[in-house]
């Protein structure tokens, strides 16, 4: 059940806004930049991020997708203890020596950014890989961080974190849920 809202319409829009002037400033432009969305939120915040460099640089940085998904071979297993696995990738752009920034919704164990990096590195030899996030939520079980953050919210293993987004959801919302 819902415990409280943490992100709304504008509080979203402000993060984005944010972290498009982050990923600018730490790479001083966006000439290198690929930006790589994880399905399925990932995906229309990567578009928004997009939009924004391009409304503030005049560049239209190229844009990608991966399809990363909880790979399950007992259902009835927690789903930490599954290792997430490349489903599709579509990148229309050569990576090589470009810095590919990574796009999610929520960081939580990390384990889906260790299975993005795998892919991107099968794909090409890009001369970064950064990662943008709207959410942290903490507990990670491997050496990950991200270089960008909309908003860090400490949470206990019980908890989770809806992220609504109107491209998907038709409503938008960040909010915490306790099991
Ligand atoms: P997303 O594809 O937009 O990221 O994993 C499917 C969906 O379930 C995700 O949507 C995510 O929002 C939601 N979700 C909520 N809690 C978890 C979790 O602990 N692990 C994963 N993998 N997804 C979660
Ligand atoms: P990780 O692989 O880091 O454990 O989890 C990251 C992926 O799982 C992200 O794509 C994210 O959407 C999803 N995820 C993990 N925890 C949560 C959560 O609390 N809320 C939401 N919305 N997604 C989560
Ligand atoms: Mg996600």
């Amino acid at each position: 059940q819902k415990k409280t809202d943490i992100l709304d319409e504008k509080a979203i829009n402000r993060a984005l806004t944010r972290i498009a002037h982050e990923i600018l400033e730490k790479n001083k432009g966006g000439e290198e930049i690929v930006i790589v969305g994880i399905k399925t939120r990932g995906v229309p915040l990567a578009n928004r991020i997009q939009e924004k460099i391009e409304k503030i640089e005049g560049l239209k940085v190229p844009i990608g997708e991966l399809d990363i998904t909880l790979y399950r071979d007992d259902l009835q297993k927690a789903v930490e203890s599954n290792e997430p696995e490349l489903k599709e990738t579509n990148i229309p752009t050569d990576i090589t020596n470009k810095k590919v920034v990574l796009v999610d919704d929520v960081l939580y164990t990390g384990r889906t950014v260790r299975a993005a990096m795998d892919a991107v590195m099968d794909i090409g030899r890009p001369s970064q890989i950064q990662l943008a996030v709207l959410v942290d939520r903490g507990h990670r079980e491997l050496p990950i961080r991200a270089d960008y953050v909309g908003k860090n919210i400490p949470t206990s293993e019980q908890e989770v974190i809806v992220v609504q987004l109107n491209e998907v959801d038709k409503e938008e919302l960040v909010s915490i849920y306790e099991n």
